[in-house]
């Protein structure tokens, strides 16, 4: 979602800023803006579009100061009126989330005779602190004494033209970090804009205000209480974020998933068993006597988590729950203490994970477990214990190499959960690791099939529905490859188990619907057989993902790609891989903006 770039430095930074934007592109955004303190005042300039129309046009810009935002529009349409930075008198502010109190606090000041000229919330915070600045002429402490009356989350970077050489910015559930350079202070929404000039990091805690100037920082509480907080040398790599030989961060994650896995799963590379203790030194304690597990998430994580409960269930006999975070947090739900609370996110900082998490939390459920994909995240943070995936930097906002991490890392809890629950034999267990440890290798093989999905996917140019098919734990597989679809070709796709087809969704099928399958070759192959021709004898075009080994004849009306031999428990995991293929094909072929498609947003901070 929004970025955010700030710096005070000894020269030029508007370099700084922009370079900083491009890093965070990949967050989803509509505009650009930025702002910094000249010589004669605040000089502000904004584009709707790519962050290279706005570098175009602030090529005159230069000053040591500023900030700078990629907005991806709440309150008001993209346009550049409603484009960060807002600007009240001297002041001008980014912000990323969303004022909730803006309609008062807007009649609020709109009666002192302040004028907006926008239709964002966040240009409440522009007037707010300008006003404030009246009894109070320090920048921070009115930063300060402002976000004691703004209610809901928020990043955000001030600056002030009659205090030039200073930023002061504040978090409150949103992200915000601040890197540390040897000539200038700088914050940002993630590391990755930051890499250009330091690997010094400092995160910034809920209810932070810092003050950036050449010479450094200094933090304070909301309250007033000046607080340190530790510095990381950051270790993410430039090159991780670099598009390399792709043309797409899609397609270069889809093909970075063997290394990503083989990452993600080195903690059972030598090990004959797996203890609890990869979820932290506190886990064997906590799952002792877990009774059941609720999994937290959102979109692609959802997926993970509903794949997750095929596994919890059958392999580990624990009771599992799967909740959509924006709809468990606002239902009264029966707690239950030893049920193990599992948030799932690929940043970390999804606001409705975090939220629904804390609602957890807040009802009495402490036992919880994190899988992010970002250390030191909000949710990694606020969890009792963590998994985190070793993906590295996911830029393309349609998920892929997060999802089977996030699969990975729950088959781990799964097998945890079956050993706590002594449901799980020594030579299962061995079975398990050694399948594990040849997953990239298998992942790897599926790659190989692009180009024939490349020629599928020239089939889809002309088809504005679809509908995918699958059974048991490839059922939620199937939701991931109408989720991949939808997000970036923008064809219109369901999912369907298999034997719900009969029950309404059949009525759709005629020759302009290309039915997508998922077919392993598992227990339910037969019935999926069964299903497959309800579709051929309506006409329906099929499209079917089988495994090497699956008796599955390929008739007129039935194209068929082979898997390697069937993978077990672990097959979802393969078969998801054909399924980002083909959208992303799709996407190329229809020409849309495969990893920033439109209306979407990469870490989803708000509600
Ligand atoms: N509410 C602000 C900022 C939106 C945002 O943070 N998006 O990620 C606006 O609409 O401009």
């Amino acid at each position: 979602m929004c970025g955010i770039v700030a710096a005070a430095a000894g020269s030029n930074i508007v370099p700084v800023l922009v370079e900083g934007l491009k890093k965070l592109e990949y967050r989803g955004y509509d505009s650009a803006g930025l702002a910094v303190v000249g010589a004669t005042g605040i000089e502000r300039v904004r584009s709707v579009g790519r962050v290279a129309e706005l570098e175009a046009a602030a090529a005159g810009t230069s000053a040591p100061t500023g900030i700078a935002h990629t907005r991806w529009a709440t309150h008001g349409v993209p346009c550049e009126r409603n484009a960060h930075p807002h600007v009240s008198g001297g002041i001008a502010v980014v912000h990323n989330g969303i004022i909730e109190n803006y309609e008062s606090l807007r009649r609020e000041l709109t009666d002192l005779g302040y004028e907006f000229t926008s239709d964002t919330d966040t240009e409440t915070i522009a007037h707010l602190v300008e006003h404030l600045l009246r009894a109070e002429p320090d920048l921070f402490r009115a930063v300060q004494l402002a976000c004691r009356r703004l209610v809901g989350a928020y990043a955000i970077a001030v600056i002030d033209q009659r205090q030039p050489g200073k930023v002061v910015v504040s978090r409150e559930g949103s992200p915000l970090l601040l890197g540390l350079g040897d000539t200038g202070s700088y914050a940002a929404s993630d590391a990755s804009a930051l890499l250009q000039v330091t690997r010094n990091m400092v995160y910034l805690e809920n209810g932070d205000i810092a003050e950036l100037t050449a010479a450094g920082v200094r933090i304070e509480r909301r309250d007033g209480k000046p607080v340190e907080r530790p510095v990381h040398v950051s270790e993410l790599s430039a090159a991780a974020v670099e598009l390399g030989q792709y043309r797409h961060y899609m397609q270069k994650e889809i093909f970075e998933q063997p290394e990503a896995l083989a990452n993600t799963l080195e903690i059972v590379g030598g090990a004959k068993s797996i203890q609890p203790g990869i979820f932290g030194a506190e886990a064997a304690n906590l799952l002792h006597d877990v009774d059941q597990v609720l999994i937290l998430a959102c979109g692609t994580s959802a997926h993970s988590g509903m794949t997750a409960r095929y596994w919890l269930e059958a392999i580990a006999g624990v009771s599992c729950t799967v909740e959509i975070a924006s709809e468990y947090r606002y239902r009264t739900s029966v707690p239950d203490p030893r049920q193990l609370v599992v948030a799932i996110s690929q940043s970390g900082e999804t606001a409705d994970t975090l939220a629904a998490l804390r609602h957890a939390k807040s009802l009495g459920q402490h036992k919880t477990l994190a899988i992010c994909n970002v250390p030191e995240s909000a949710i990694v943070r606020e969890s009792a214990l963590r998994f985190i995936t070793r993906a590295g930097p996911e830029i393309g906002v349609a998920s892929t190499k997060a999802f089977t991490t996030q699969l990975a890392a729950l088959f781990l809890l799964t097998l945890v959960m079956a050993k706590v629950r002594d449901r799980l034999s020594e030579a299962e267990e061995a079975a398990y690791i050694d399948q594990l440890r040849h997953l990239p290798v298998a992942v790897n093989k599926v790659l190989t099939l692009e180009s024939e999905i490349e020629a599928w996917a020239r089939r889809f140019a002309d088809k504005h529905h679809a509908l995918f098919l699958g059974r048991g734990r490839h059922y939620p597989i199937a939701l991931e490859g109408a989720l991949k679809l939808k997000e970036i070709s923008y064809i219109h796709a369901e999912a369907y188990p298999a034997g719900e087809l009969k029950h309404g969704p059949l009525a759709l099928v005629d020759a302009q619907m290309p039915v997508i399958s998922v077919a392993p070759n598992d227990e339910l192959l037969e019935k999926l057989k069964s299903n497959l021709q309800e579709v051929r004898a309506r006409g329906g075009e099929l499209y079917v993902f089988a495994d090497a080994d699956a008796e599955i004849p390929s008739t007129e009306g039935v194209h068929m790609l082979r898997l390697p031999e069937h993978y077990g428990q672990l097959s979802p995991i393969l078969h998801v891989i054909p399924l980002q293929l083909l959208s992303y094909h799709a996407a190329l072929v229809k020409g849309t903006d495969v990893d920033k498609p439109r209306n979407l947003a990469k870490s989803v901070t708000v509600e």
